[in-house]
Order: C-alpha cells, then structure tokens, then sequence
C-alpha cells in the first residue's frame, strides 16, 4: 500500500484553520519557534525492522494481522510511517532475520520511499538453525574459542551487508553473561569480548562507527558483560576513535539517572547512538514517552545541551533509534505514537531558555532552574511539531490519517490474516 499525497494535503486542508491557531499561540510565547522548524525537518529516527510486527514474550506472542512477512515489506511499512510523519527517513536492519538478497533492488525500494539504511545489528543472541557452535554460555565471551570465531565472523559478514547497503555503523548487544555465581571468571570474559571485538573493529571501514549496546540483565540474571555505561565505555575507550556507547532506554537499573549518564558520555565523546523506548520496570520495550514522558524531556535536554557544547550536528551526530516490539497495538501505530513522542521532546528541549537556565544554575537557584524546564516541558509544542512535518509535506494527524485510510485493514487485504513478521 502506498499513501496518496493528495489523502493527506486533504486532510491537512481540513486542519489548516486549527493548526494555524494552535501554531500561532507557541509562536507568541517562544521567540525562537521558526528557527526550530528547520531542525525538526532535520531531524530523523531509524525504525527496526523488528518493531514492525507484534512483539512476544517469553510466554507467548499474540501475532497481529497484515505484518510484513519480507524485508522489501518492512521497508514499504517504513515508507508509510516516513509518508505520514516524514521523520522515520531510516531503517535498521537486523541480520539474519533481514538478510538482501539482491542489494540493488533493496536499495533501490527504499530510496523510493526516501529512506535510508541506518546501523545494522548483529545477533549473537539466539542459535540459528544452520551454525555450528552454540550461544548458549554467551558469544563474544565465550570460553570456546571456536564459538567466539563464529560469533567474530558473524559481526564481520553484518558489517559487509550493512556496506552494500550504505549502512556507517554496527551495533553490538551482547546477551553474554552467567546466570549464576562462580560461572564465570569475569576478567576473562572481559577479555575476551574486548579481543572479540577488537577483531571486529578492526573490519571496520574508515567511515564507519561501532556501537556497544549495554544492558543490566537479562537474559542472563547474575552478571552481564557489558552490563552498564561504564563497561561499555571501558571497552569503546580500548577499541579506539570508531567505538562508541549506546544507550538503549530500557537497559538500566530501576531510577538509573540516564540524562546524567547521556551528559557524561557527551563530554567524553563517547556517546554514539540511541535506542528509544520506555518502560515501568525493566526492558519494557514499551511506546517512547508513554509511561516517563518527563524523562525523556530531561534527557533531550541533556542531548542538545551537550551536543551544542560539542558542535555536534543534533541530526547526523548520533545514531537515533527507535528499538521497541511489544505485544497488544498495531505496531505502525505504535511507532507513530513514539516517532511523535521523541520529536515532542525534542522540540521541548530546543525550546529550554538556556541563557537563563545558565544564570539561574550560576546562582544555585534551584527553584528558578525547575521553573525553567518544567515551563517548556508543560507547553504544549505538538502544533510546532505538526508545522514542522506539514511543511516537510507529512501529515498534520499521523494518526488519525492512518486509521481513516484504513491502513491495517489494506495491509491485511495485501497480506493476509494470519501473518508473523521475522522477529523476537
Ligand atoms: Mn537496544
């Protein structure tokens, strides 16, 4: 299914008014407004592959209907997300569930939908059918250096599909660690990983980056080898200039201080992408902004702060990611609510008056500091959001146009029934 651009200049029309009224209220209180369009028009979060069908748990998965059940269908689903918002201009790939089998062709489907190939992500994590050596005491790390070979050469031919695709960065998650005490020498599985990766780095093509995915537990309980930031970064410092922490969301302790985490990582440099998500407990894998939509404010302040302290581009400097599968929505309308959530947050953070935050952070005035970013974070900036994709030529209600398409109910007609997307 394609979406017609003229269904959402139609709709778009029907909104104008409202919008307008909307939009003009922001602009009166934010002298900045117009200057920040251009930086939501910019900016772009990658979808997963994997976020396109409905997500399981370890007890059961309730498939939903219409999912995509090849990559070129992922891809037109990531093109139907990038038509109604025009900020999901990127996908990321996980091998093997999304191997090309003609790259051209892949290529060529997705400019078509004004997409690019985002960092490509290796799986260590569960065995496939055809491997010789088993993941199960971990990959990397692994005692076996016949399994960690394997594991090596796999994030090598990751690396080789993500080149054909235009693809610049790789990003490992380990699932590595031991379930209980004494399992593991936790210096040797350091080491091990470290040379594991340092092997895979050193595939690296010049311009490209790798990302090292940290995550507290689970699915091991007692100890993970890249288990927090800080593991993480002590291996990207020893991997070198290419290697960079990722943080996912969803992978720290409860009430862990992630904006701090985010800030600290900024400053060292070391900070190279972003899987958004959100959760009550653990890796949820909930909707982005859906439970702590505060946090995420908190930390996209934290993100433009450092990165303009940095000079870095906010939409080329880091990898931003969405990375999210989860069991009882529509998974497009999902990443729709998420993709609305993270430019929300953005655009709040753009909008923190950091002139006076400075001043008022100069004189410990810790009430006048709160006044400041709850100010922004209590406006309501999604008619400047909706400006900014209106402009870019999406829609002014993603989702409300995606339901009055009936654009489920076209992909089950395509599709069928009873569909499962490749996936977790
Ligand atoms: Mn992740």
């Amino acid at each position: 299914m394609q979406i017609e651009s003229y269904k959402i200049e139609e709709q778009n029309q029907q909104l104008a008014a409202s919008q307008q009224r909307k939009f003009d209220f922001v602009k009166e209180q934010f002298s900045n407004s117009e200057a920040i369009i251009q930086k939501l028009i910019n900016f772009q979060i990658a979808i997963p592959s994997w976020a396109l069908g409905t997500g399981g748990t370890r007890f059961g998965r309730f498939s939903g209907s219409g999912e995509p059940r090849s990559l070129e269908e992922k891809i037109e689903d990531v093109g139907l997300l990038h038509a109604l918002n025009k900020s999901s201009g990127a996908i990321s790939l996980h091998i093997p569930w999304d191997i090309p089998q003609n790259y051209q062709a892949i290529k060529a489907l997705a400019a078509q939908h004004g997409l690019r190939f985002d960092a490509v992500n290796s799986n260590t994590f569960q065995d496939q059918p055809d491997q010789k050596q088993s993941y199960k005491f971990g990959s990397l790390q692994n005692v076996d250096k016949a399994v960690r070979k394997q594991a090596i050469d796999h994030n090598i031919e990751v690396i080789k599909h993500g080149i054909e695709l235009g693809s610049e960065a790789l990003t490992v998650w380990l699932a590595d660690g031991s379930n209980f005490p004494g399992q593991l020498n936790f210096r040797k599985a350091f080491q091990n990983t470290l040379e594991s990766l340092q092997e895979i780095y050193a595939a690296l093509p010049e311009n490209w980056k790798v990302f090292v995915e940290y995550k507290a537990f689970e699915p091991n309980f007692y100890s993970t080898t890249v288990a927090d930031w800080g593991q993480s970064l002590l291996y990207a410092t020893k991997l070198g200039p290419k290697a960079y922490t990722l943080v996912d969301l969803g992978h720290h302790l409860p009430n862990a201080n992630i904006e701090q985490i985010v800030s600290l990582l900024l400053m060292e440099g070391k900070l190279g992408g972003f899987h958004f998500n959100d959760s009550k407990y653990a890796d949820d894998d909930l909707t982005t902004g859906s439970i702590r939509p505060y946090q995420l404010f908190l930390i996209f302040n934290e993100l433009v702060e450092g990165m303009d302290a940095m000079g870095m581009d906010h939409a080329t400097g880091l990898g931003w990611m969405i990375d999210a599968s989860h069991n009882v929505k529509d998974p497009l309308e999902d990443l729709l609510q998420s993709v609305e959530a993270i430019m929300i947050a953005y655009a709040q953070a753009l909008l923190v008056d950091r002139k006076a935050l400075n001043e008022a952070q100069a004189v410990s005035d810790v009430v006048r500091c709160q006044e400041i970013l709850q100010n922004v974070f209590r406006t309501d900036v999604r008619a400047l959001v909706a400006e900014a994709r209106m402009r870019a030529g999406g829609a002014a209600d993603p989702l409300a146009l995606y339901r009055s398409l009936k654009v489920r109910e076209n992909l089950i007609g395509e599709r069928g029934y009873k569909t499962v997307a490749t996936g977790l």
